[in-house]
């Protein structure tokens, strides 16, 4: 076997002098251009030379095939060799690494695991907690509000030093007390203070015209008060049917002012009320002319107007916000929060508080008027919210 260097001024010669001097047979090794300027390249070929083939006496072993085995297996040793070397080097970059890791690394393990020991104390509170989270969303409240709720029981927990296994007890009377704390109450309905007039604003169908009833026979029924029913609600075909027949069942006054002239003249007609409660109409939810209208009405009486907002327990908190967003133009001073008795998730009701950012008035819980209704208290609400106390 010969390796001989073949030099030409094109691959394609290299090769032809290679095959003329090597044969078909030879192995290439390297091909390169030259970088001397020639611009000739460079073959590197190992093989039988054709005219020594000729001189040596044919041997019996090994024949033509085995020569070329051998070439082929001294190429494979040559480019096996390398790949030996960087084995070695890596062997020797693993033993250096794990000497370091001893070193080094090994201590920072230790503290790592200390770390992690620490804080599997907050997430042992995690796993605790978390059921109540899944708790709260269950009956309606507001994933973010439930995860605010439960970081903050958190925040406290951490706080105090405590058995594990009492978490959960813990937790639960935390929630509880910040409930408490968060929902602001706003109580019953009481004229004075220089209002007597009191508006119901909310979306169509909420309950506004029933809940102003239940309201209305309340106050002129069980307290006795001069109670005036005035109905801006000329939108919607029968509801200024409602409304009187409401009025006529309770037996008070009843009023349709849909202009604010009609407005001010139903104001001096009952100057000595004690409570004027104005109905309005759904329609103003969606249509901006209808709520510019209202606004103008709520003006009109030269009066302050209280206004309460109604929303709806049965609807999403989506809903919920845009009645909160919309009607935040009336300047409501309280929510009211009506079918709570259609709600499948009663905890909803901490969303409409939490949107409306307003105290809870009352709470309506069916159509009877005026049963259905109650004075929104804390007990009831950490009930709807949390469910029944264990
Ligand atoms: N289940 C249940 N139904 C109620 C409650 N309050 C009102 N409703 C019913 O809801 C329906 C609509 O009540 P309305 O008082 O007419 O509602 P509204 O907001 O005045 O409606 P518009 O005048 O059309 O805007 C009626 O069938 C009421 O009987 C409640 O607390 N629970
Ligand atoms: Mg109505």
């Amino acid at each position: 076997m010969e390796t001989r260097v073949f030099k030409a001024k094109s691959m394609g010669e290299a090769l032809r002098q290679t095959r003329r001097a090597l044969g078909a047979e030879a192995l290439i090794l390297s091909a390169r251009t030259l970088d001397d300027r020639s611009g000739n390249v460079e073959i590197t070929a190992v093989g039988q030379e054709k005219n020594k083939a000729k001189k040596v006496p044919p041997r019996e072993e090994p024949s033509d095939r085995d020569s070329g085995t051998d070439a082929r297996e001294d190429v494979l040793q040559m480019s096996i060799e390398p790949l030996r070397e960087e084995l070695t080097s890596l062997r020797r970059m693993i033993r250096e690494l794990r000497a370091v890791a001893d070193k080094e690394i090994l201590p920072g393990f230790t503290d790592l695991r200390a770390l992690i020991l620490e804080s599997s104390r907050e997430q042992e509170s995690g796993r605790v907690l978390g059921p109540i989270y899944s708790e709260l969303v269950e009956r309606g409240v507001m994933p973010d509000l439930a995860r605010d709720l439960v970081r903050a029981v958190e925040i406290e927990l951490g706080l105090q030093k405590i058995d594990r296994h009492d978490w959960l007890t813990l937790a639960r009377g935390l929630l509880r007390n910040l409930l408490t704390e968060q929902i602001a109450l706003a109580g019953p309905l009481v004229p004075g203070d220089g209002t007597r007039i009191f508006a119901f604003v909310g979306p169509s169908g909420v309950g506004k015209t029933t809940t102003l009833a239940k309201i209305a026979s309340r106050m002129a029924l069980s307290e006795g008060l001069d109670v005036v029913l005035v109905t801006t609600d000329t939108y919607r075909i029968g509801s200024v049917e409602q409304a009187r027949r409401y009025a006529e069942l309770i037996g008070i006054p009843f009023v349709v002012a849909d202009r604010p002239e009609m407005m001010e003249s139903a104001l001096r007609s009952y100057a000595n009320a004690d409570v004027l409660l104005i109905d309005t109409p759904g329609r103003a939810f969606e249509n901006e002319k209808v709520r510019d209208a209202l606004k103008d009405l709520l003006v009109a009486p030269g009066e302050p107007v209280e206004t309460h907002l109604v929303v709806c327990a049965t609807q999403s908190p989506a809903q919920q916000a845009a009645s909160c967003s919309r009607f935040c133009v009336f300047g409501p001073s309280r929510v009211v929060v009506t079918k709570i008795d259609e709600a499948t998730q009663p905890g909803g009701v901490l969303n409409i508080v939490k949107l409306a950012d307003l105290p809870l008035s009352y709470l309506t819980a069916g159509q009877r008027v005026p049963e259905d209704i109650e004075v929104a208290r804390t007990g009831r609400l950490l009930q709807m919210i949390l469910g029944p106390a264990d």
